[in-house]
């Protein structure tokens, strides 16, 4: 089985959950712009759609989309209770929130950093760049309410989900950590800082962080 990941990407989520859920699996880095894994394979040929993360299992079937990944590992690991079992109505709460992470959060993040996004400002007339300004200024906006009703959501909880850490808490923690690339102070949402750092400080958190190389 292996992972192929970019450091601090999406990809982050499900290399957290393999950990959390003691699984091994070999990991391959892939280099994002240039569609090249580590070993050299051109990543197209990996995954047709061009993103991590791609879980490859051994007989070379390959499964993607990362809230359908987190997923699998939780169920391949069930004393990890990283998940509810299918059928209980907490079970659909945690797709719940995956949903609204990937489609929400996750996906508004995707277009504020694309590397090719300040040339273009660059080039771009005055009037022109105030418009891409317009719509990153609303861009963080709506961000910013989505934040403002996740930290109620969290208030007094140590998880989405209560005290249990769930895949959910991988994915939102790994979409979280964006924010400082693109100067958005948590420390204005006290329940979502202290959930990062809570997150964050959990030994195989810890551990996946150091292997992608995000912290020493
Ligand atoms: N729908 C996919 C999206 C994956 C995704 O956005 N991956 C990003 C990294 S966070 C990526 O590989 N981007 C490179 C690209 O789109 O060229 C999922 O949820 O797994």
């Amino acid at each position: 089985m292996k992972l192929y990941f970019a450091p601090g990407a999406c990809s982050l989520s499900p290399h957290i959950v393999m950990r959390e859920a003691g699984a091994q699996y070999d990991l391959e880095q892939v280099n994002n712009q240039e569609k090249k894994t580590k070993s050299g394979t051109d990543y197209w040929t990996i995954n047709a759609k061009g993103q991590v993360p791609v879980l490859e299992f051994d007989n070379g079937e390959r499964l993607t989309e990362g809230p359908v990944i987190v997923q699998w590992i939780a169920d391949q690991n069930p004393a990890s209770g990283l998940v509810p079992p299918a059928g209980k109505l907490e079970r659909y709460r945690v797709q719940e929130w995956l949903n609204f992470i990937t489609s929400e959060l996750h996906k508004t993040f995707g277009p504020i950093f694309r590397p090719t996004t300040p040339d273009a400002f660059k080039a771009l007339s005055k009037e022109n760049l105030g418009k891409r300004f317009d719509w990153l200024d609303k861009q963080l906006e709506n961000l910013g309410k989505r934040f403002d009703w996740l930290d109620k959501q969290l208030a007094g909880k140590d998880y989405l989900m209560g005290d249990k850490f769930t895949i959910a808490d991988a994915y939102l923690f790994t979409v979280l950590r964006w924010t400082s690339r693109i100067d958005i102070d948590l420390a204005k949402w006290p329940n979502l800082k202290a959930y990062v750092d809570r997150v964050a400080a959990r030994p195989k958190v810890q551990e996946a962080l150091k292997a992608e190389g995000l912290i020493k």
